[in-house]
């Protein structure tokens, strides 16, 4: 009787942190789901969060190049970005907004702030000065 519930309960544990570890592990860089995607000449260009979305205040999620052609990763370099929100009437409100390499050749971690909810224009400038522009509706 008394051994059962032990051996339940550790069940229990080591369920718990079988979990845990997953967890982890799609943290980084395992399912991520795609917030929008554009294609630029021979790039497409697409951000990925946890949950497909962006939300108000502090983001870190993913900016992904590939090749068109064959959908393969590809190092763009340096990328810069920015963040902005048209306000009716008033001058665009901006938001910080960085990207650095993940360790993964074109996997970029970005990290951004969206003071307000509603649409952004999220713009990204790489390789030989191409540009692609994403209208983001933030959470
Ligand atoms: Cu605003």
């Amino acid at each position: 009787m008394r051994t059962k519930s032990i051996m339940a309960a550790l069940a229990v544990v080591i369920l718990g942190l079988t979990l845990a570890a997953c967890g982890k592990s799609s943290g980084n860089g395992g399912e991520l789901k795609q917030i929008a995607q554009q294609r630029v000449g021979d790039y497409v260009v697409t951000l990925l969060s946890d949950t497909g979305q962006l939300k108000q205040g502090k983001n870190k999620y993913a900016l992904e190049f590939r090749k068109a052609a064959d959908n393969q990763l590809v190092d763009v370099g340096e990328v810069k970005l920015s963040s902005r929100m048209p306000m009716p009437g008033m001058s665009d409100m901006t938001g910080g907004a960085s990207a650095t390499p993940s360790g993964t050749p074109g996997r970029y971690t970005v990290e951004s702030d969206f003071e307000m909810r509603g649409k952004w224009n999220f713009g990204a400038t790489f390789g030989n000065n191409q540009r692609v522009m994403f209208p983001i509706n933030v959470q």
